[in-house]
């Protein structure tokens, strides 16, 4: 194989970034979780491309995130489902048409979700990604992502899965095509929540944000037989829980100061063995206008240094006046 991912991870999977040369050779790897591909979907060996991330990348050689697992993967389908299963975990994704009323399709996609999680015997949600086409736009008079949260909250409630304790890492974002596409890791045993203290947690923000409170956590710790993971969900320029700075590098430089702020909690908390954010395995920035890139680029990698892998991708953050997010994982 010509790229030795196994050697970037401790645990049972990681992820890395690979070019998209890579991709035909990898699809028939027995090993991968998955293949997302951000301008023509995702392919696994099962031969299913129904999934297409639309966030597209801006900038750098492009590039698929690999998912890679020590043990060889199960692929099966459940319902609407496409699942990868490993003895330790589910990776689960989908990809659901826009009905042009996204609370239902966030309540059906997000029920359907926990039933055939909790049937596989993998119940708890460590981390998702949840994207959908006009993310801020007024639907039914209500903005998209609230009325996402709406769904996701009543399908979650509907099924106790809704204490605050268990929520998972996520990120949500505007896609500029498609439709509601959900992919998840789930695993056998829970994952442990960190929280920001820097930030209210967002299952508690006030309702002026919207009638339902977001359903997840700053991040996830997951201690797996072998290894320890830190997921951390989207992260923004959000202090307590209001939206700060008009500018791009300001926002930026609240956004770097959450996620030192999560991994250091993990390190204080957990023990997590890295505490600064350059020390991560890879990060994913989301930006409401592509022509922000070159410019994030350079700042972060002042900062974070020129080995970090990172993937920039043009994507609508879940308030309309945040122009970036940034989400990273520790494998
Ligand atoms: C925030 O901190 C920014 O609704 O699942 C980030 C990550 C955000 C996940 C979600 C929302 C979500 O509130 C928005």
């Amino acid at each position: 194989m010509t790229v030795d991912i196994a050697s970037t991870y401790t645990g049972p999977f990681g992820m890395a970034y690979v070019p998209v040369t890579e991709r035909t050779r990898l699809v028939n790897d027995p090993h991968a979780l998955a293949l997302i591909d951000f301008t023509e979907g995702v392919r696994v060996p099962d031969g299913t491309s129904d999934f297409a991330e639309w966030l597209p990348q801006v900038g750098g050689l492009p590039v698929c995130e690999y998912w890679h697992s020590t043990e060889p993967v199960a692929y099966e389908r459940r319902g609407n489902f496409h699942l990868a299963r490993t003895s330790e975990l589910l990776f689960l994704r989908l990809m659901w048409p826009d009905t042009g009323r996204v609370e239902e399709d966030a309540q059906v996609v997000y029920a359907e979700l926990m039933t055939v999680l909790r049937a596989e015997g993998y119940p708890h949600l460590v981390r998702v990604w949840n994207y959908l086409p006009r993310i801020n736009a007024e639907e039914a008079g209500h903005e998209r992502y609230r009325s996402f949260c709406v769904g996701r909250a009543a399908a979650l409630e509907a099924v106790r899965a809704l204490d605050d304790a268990r929520l998972p890492a996520a990120s949500a974002l505007g896609s500029c095509g498609g439709g509601l596409q959900v992919y998840a890791i789930a695993a056998r045993e829970p994952g442990i929540q960190i929280e920001n203290p820097r930030q209210v947690s967002a299952f508690r923000y006030p309702q002026r944000y919207g009638p339902r409170s977001p359903s997840f956590s700053r991040a996830t710790l997951k201690r797996w037989r072998e290894g320890v993971h830190l997921y951390i969900s989207g992260t923004a320029s959000i202090v307590g829980h209001a939206s700060l700075h008009e500018t791009l590098e300001s926002q930026l430089g609240e956004t770097l100061a959450n996620i030192e702020a999560v991994v250091g909690e993990a390190h204080r908390v957990e023990g997590l063995k890295v505490h600064t954010p350059n020390e991560l395995s890879l990060i994913k920035v989301y930006l409401r206008n592509p022509a922000d890139a070159v410019a994030t680029e350079a700042w972060l990698r002042e900062r974070l240094g020129k080995r970090l892998p990172m993937v920039l991708l043009q994507g609508d953050v879940c308030r309309s006046e945040l122009l970036v997010e940034i989400e990273g994982a520790y494998f």
